[in-house]
């Protein structure tokens, strides 16, 4: 057994215990009550996930394991010469909740390395889809053609008893996480580089090799890249990609089925993809004023004019969060050291300024500050990375951290199908007096 699973399964056989115990003492204690409004209001708040890799609080944003972001930038291992968190880190705390040394990491690393290779089927897959097939939809394809090989499901089918179950999910996570900077470079490059792939770099760690072979071979870049993945790989289990793995996981279909549920949730514009529309509304206004370096006047008014015409400003508002999204900080702080005369940049520094202020007049917008999707785009057209339908599948390749490191937790607590009630209209005003 390798050193990561045999300490995931010290630390889960003893939490599982604990959680069999505390069931039996506190099973019927009441943690929340539900509201109409949170029936009709898309269940905000609801308290009825358990999810151990994360928590997100409304004014403090996310905390890794207790950890925020800035500590973690501070206490993970770092590559060679480096400043920014390595996500293998990330991934050993959510699995283990202990903060790895360098040397766990530096394993990690070429576990993840070692374990890579894209399959000859998901190739073909993908070479027989259009070019312009949506790089999100090319994911989640790519990773069905991967469902083969899970060890998950071959154990099952050949007969697995419950208490085996986390031990091919971990080996799934596991290959499908280090498989997954070879399957989206390769979308990219099939899409946006003429299908001139580029080979793995044995010697770079996953986020750096994942940028080498996006063709993005900038240090200061990669530096970008490992920041990007750590912050995007988790944030609690009722977000959408995350609660769709998880429900999906529940029914015991395996990490690559869930996953690539999880992904065609991500794919959705109030999600992940709000990436992507934040650039491309970023480059309509460009176009629209006609300068890189427009007026506050000007700025104000394209605002007004999207929400005129009933659009959401794309990369501000959140479902929990009450503040600025300290994944938003984070970037913001890397571009201030690395990128501060960029003017892409300083566009998102200036809607920053402006667009809380205006949200928050109309009235009805419970968050008016930017989450992180505000900030990634403009980054990476900066480095040179401007097809922005492209970028939904990077925070991807991040979040599958978080809700794979979280799957291996369902199935070591052997969590139940997931199964909430539903109730009609009719149902809910008899209820209610
Ligand atoms: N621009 C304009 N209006 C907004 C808004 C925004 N950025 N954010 C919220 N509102 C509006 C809502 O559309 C809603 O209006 P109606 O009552 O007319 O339908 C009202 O304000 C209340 O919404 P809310 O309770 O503040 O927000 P929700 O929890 O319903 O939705 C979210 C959260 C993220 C879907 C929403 O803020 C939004 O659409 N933002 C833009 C898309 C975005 O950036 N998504 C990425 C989120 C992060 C991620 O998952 O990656």
């Amino acid at each position: 057994m390798d050193i990561l699973k045999q300490r995931f399964q010290e630390v889960a056989s003893s939490v599982a215990q604990e959680a069999k115990d505390f069931l039996k003492s506190h099973g019927d204690q009441k943690i929340d009550q539900v509201t109409v409004s949170q029936v009709f209001g898309g269940m905000r708040g609801i308290k009825s996930m358990l999810w151990e890799t994360s928590e997100l609080d409304p004014e403090e944003g996310i905390r890794f394991r207790g950890y925020s972001i800035p500590k973690l930038r501070e206490l993970l291992p770092k590559w060679k010469g480096g400043k920014e968190p390595l996500p293998e880190g990330l991934f050993w705390l959510m699995l283990t909740g202990e903060v790895p040394t360098q040397e766990q990491v530096a394993w990690l690393t070429a576990e993840w390395r070692r374990r890579e290779q894209l399959p000859e089927q998901t190739i073909k897959v993908l070479d027989a889809l259009a070019v312009d097939t949506h790089p999100m939809t090319q994911f989640v394809i790519g990773l069905m053609s991967m469902q083969p090989d899970s060890r998950f499901s071959a154990q099952y089918a050949a007969g697995m008893a419950k208490s085996e179950y986390w031990e091919y999910t971990y080996e799934d996570a596991m290959n499908l996480i280090a498989r997954l900077p070879l399957l989206a470079a390769y979308i990219y490059r099939r899409s946006f580089a003429n299908g001139q792939h580029i080979a793995p770099d044995t010697r770079l760690d996953w986020s750096g090799n994942y940028a080498h072979m996006l063709g993005f071979d900038q240090p200061d870049f990669k530096s970008y890249m490992r920041l990007y993945l750590t912050i995007h790989a988790d944030h609690e289990g009722g977000n959408a990609s995350a609660h769709t793995t998880h429900l999906v996981g529940s029914t015991l279909s395996d990490p690559y089925l869930s996953f690539a549920g999880g992904m065609n949730a991500l794919a959705g514009p109030l999600h992940g993809l709000a990436n992507q529309e934040v650039i491309k509304w970023i480059f309509e206004m460009i176009d629209e004023i006609g300068t890189m370096q427009p007026t506050d006047d000007q700025v104000a008014s394209y605002i007004n004019q999207t929400l005129d015409g009933g659009k959401v400003i794309p990369g501000y508002g959140h479902a929990v969060l009450r503040q600025p999204d300290p994944r938003f900080i984070a970037q913001k702080v890397f571009a201030e050291e690395y990128l501060h005369e960029s003017d892409i940049v300083k566009i998102v520094w200036q809607l920053f300024d402006i667009v809380p202020g205006i949200l928050q007049d109309l009235g009805k917008v419970k968050n008016p500050w930017p989450n992180v999707d505000a900030h990634s785009g403009a980054i990476l057209v900066h480095y040179g990375l401007k097809e922005y339908v492209y970028y939904t599948v990077m925070f991807g390749v991040s979040r599958a951290l978080g809700v794979l490191a979280a799957q291996c937790w369902s199935r070591a607590l052997g969590l139940p199908l997931e199964r909430p009630k539903s109730l009609s209209f009719a149902a809910i005003k008899k209820m209610v007096h």
